[in-house]
């Protein structure tokens, strides 16, 4: 997924808005963590090598839900990780209802700079925000407690995944589809059923 971006004003101003059958996803992390891996897995569930993104990729998707079959139109706000874009990034987060807050298991880096992510997603839905610990198919150098002590922190249920061999993008998804459909009001109970549904 690459797309371009020249004339997508009518998606940077507030997809969920004005389209409201329409979900914005918004894809965050450090730069590297895997966020445009993780954005091709979803939208066509490929993995190529990619590239630093420059400032955004916009992409659209639709994710079913596997019990009822019903179909949600998903366009994910991939953003560029490097800080030298954040300062006209924010614009575009506007209206999303969805946040993968991404993290690298191989990079200890990216489970510090979260703090700073969760900063900038201030204006998302807190029962929206899903965090994704991508990069399972390589040795981590971040555990499973220091992942659950930052879950618990910010109230996010957190998913091991790896856009690399696609193990638990299906059940990304799945979170994905409950967090729409849920209109994003699920609980923190709900949220922790979520995590320990991961095992
Ligand atoms: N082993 C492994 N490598 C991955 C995985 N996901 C992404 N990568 C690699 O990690 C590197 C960075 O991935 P990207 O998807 O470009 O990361 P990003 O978060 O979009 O980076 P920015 O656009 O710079 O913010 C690339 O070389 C990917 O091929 C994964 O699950 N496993
Ligand atoms: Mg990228």
């Amino acid at each position: 997924m690459q797309s371009g971006c020249n004339s997508c004003d009518h998606l940077v101003s507030n997809v969920s808005e004005k389209s409201p059958n329409i979900t914005k996803l918004l894809l965050v992390g450090s730069g590297g963590v895997g966020k445009t891996s993780l954005a091709s897995r979803l939208v066509d569930s490929t993995y190529t090598e990619s590239t630093m993104t420059v400032g955004l990729d916009i992409s659209t998707c639709e994710l079913e839900d596997e019990i009822d079959g019903s179909r949600f139109k998903v366009v994910t706000f991939d953003l560029g990780g490097q800080d030298r874009f954040r300062s006209f990034q924010e614009e575009f987060s506007v209206g999303s209802k969805v946040c993968l807050v991404t993290i690298d298991l191989a990079r200890y880096s990216s489970l510090v700079e979260i703090e700073e992510w969760i900063n900038f997603i201030d204006h998302v839905p807190k029962k929206g925000r899903i965090l994704v610990a991508n990069k399972s198919d390589l040795d981590a150098e971040i555990s499973d407690s220091e992942i659950a002590e930052i879950s618990k922190r910010y109230n996010m249920p957190w998913l091991k995944v790896s856009s690399k061999t696609g193990e638990n993008i299906d059940e990304l998804e799945r979170w994905i589809v409950q967090a729409i459909k849920s209109k994003n009001e699920y609980s923190h109970d709900k949220s922790k059923i979520l995590t320990s549904s991961r095992d």
